[in-house]
């Protein structure tokens, strides 16, 4: 995985310069976020569980997706949903800290279309829960730290899409 730091010096150490003007500014706009990304995932960390079962009920319950014939009947399926969906806020926690995508490139979305297509898992519904994921967290992390995760959230939706 890449974070904001090694994506900038990695090019810099390449070319043995010095970090300058527009790099040194995101890193400074990094740095000056710190507190808000820690606190944020420190927040998400503590109340993943209810953040999960609020997304469901918010976006995939009470609708034909559950009943049989659905993706996520039976159990065995529902179950699954659920864990993907602790995976897709894991790992956007990660990007939000790292304030960069590419841990979600390489450990999520990588081939995770064609696993879906092939097993029939509905990516409109998916990206739905993803959507109110992105509503449940900013409730609970605040607007700030929200639009910092809604870009992670927003990755995996691009990635499915
Ligand atoms: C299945 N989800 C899967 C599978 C993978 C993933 C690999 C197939 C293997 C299995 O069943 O475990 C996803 N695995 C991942 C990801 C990672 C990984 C992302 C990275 C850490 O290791 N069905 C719905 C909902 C949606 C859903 C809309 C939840 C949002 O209707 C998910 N994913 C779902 C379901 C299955 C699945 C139901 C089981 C499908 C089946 O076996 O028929």
């Amino acid at each position: 995985m890449q974070d904001t730091i090694t994506a900038t010096i990695n090019p810099a150490d390449e070319q043995g310069i010095y970090l300058e003007g527009e790099q040194l500014d995101a890193l400074k706009a990094y740095f000056q976020s710190g507190t808000l990304r820690v606190k944020a995932a420190s927040q998400i960390g503590d109340s993943a569980a209810s953040i999960i079962s609020e997304t469901v009920a918010k976006s995939l319950l009470y609708g034909d997706i559950t009943c049989p014939g659905g993706n996520m009947y039976p159990t065995r399926r529902y179950a699954a949903c659920l864990r993907d969906l602790t995976y897709f806020l894991r790992y956007a926690t990660y990007a939000m800290l790292a304030a960069d995508a590419s841990i979600l490139d390489e450990r999520v979305l990588n081939g995770l279309k064609e696993t879906y297509s092939s097993l029939g898992v509905p990516v409109e519904a998916t990206i739905q829960a993803v959507q109110a994921m992105k509503e449940v967290v900013t409730h609970r992390v605040g607007a700030d730290a929200g639009q910092e995760m809604d870009v992670y959230l927003d990755h995996i939706i691009a990635g499915l899409s």
